[in-house]
Order: structure tokens, then C-alpha cells, then sequence
């Protein structure tokens, strides 16, 4: 398994080169994680527009980055 982590500064095009590479990489089985501080309906939309497995986690008061790592 091999995963993949998109990080970067608010409206800096991570969901827009994410949406691209799952196109792009449609052969082979992708498992799409949200990490968000507060709320999220990525991992909804995501789901919807390929048909592949997401799921959403939050972190909530603690740091994001760290959360994601644990
Ligand atoms: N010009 C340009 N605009 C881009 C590019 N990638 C994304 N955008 C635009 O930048 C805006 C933000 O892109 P997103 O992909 O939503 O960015 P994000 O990092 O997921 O944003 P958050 O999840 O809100 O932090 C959108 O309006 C995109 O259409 C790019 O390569 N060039
Ligand atoms: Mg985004």
C-alpha cells in the first residue's frame, strides 16, 4: 500500500490536483482520507464524483498535521 499526502495552505489547489490524479490513476484501487481541523463534506463529494471509498477524520483542537501522523 502506498499512501499519498496532500498538505498546503488554504485554497493553494490541493483538492483540484487530487480530483486529477485520482482520474488519472482510475485503474488502480484508491481509499481517499480528509483531514480537516473543524468539518469536511470532501470525502462526500469525493465519493460521489469517482465512486471510490472515502472516509473523513478530524482533528478537532488538536494540530491537524499531527493528528493525520498518529
Ligand atoms: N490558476 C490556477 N488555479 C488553480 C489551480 N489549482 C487550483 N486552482 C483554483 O484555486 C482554487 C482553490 O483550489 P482547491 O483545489 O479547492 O484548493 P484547496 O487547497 O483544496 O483549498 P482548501 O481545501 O479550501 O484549503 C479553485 O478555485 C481552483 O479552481 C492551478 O493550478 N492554477
Ligand atoms: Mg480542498
Amino acid at each position: 500500500m502506498k499512501i499519498i499526502i496532500f498538505g498546503g495552505t488554504p485554497g493553494s489547489g490541493k483538492t483540484s490536483i487530487i480530483k486529477f490524479i485520482i482520474k488519472e490513476l482510475k485503474s488502480l484501487k484508491i481509499h481517499y482520507v480528509k483531514f480537516d481541523v473543524l468539518n469536511t463534506d470532501d470525502d462526500l463529494l469525493i465519493k460521489q464524483k469517482f465512486g471510490i471509498s472515502t472516509e473523513n477524520k478530524i482533528s478537532g483542537e488538536a494540530c491537524p498535521d499531527h493528528y493525520a501522523a498518529l
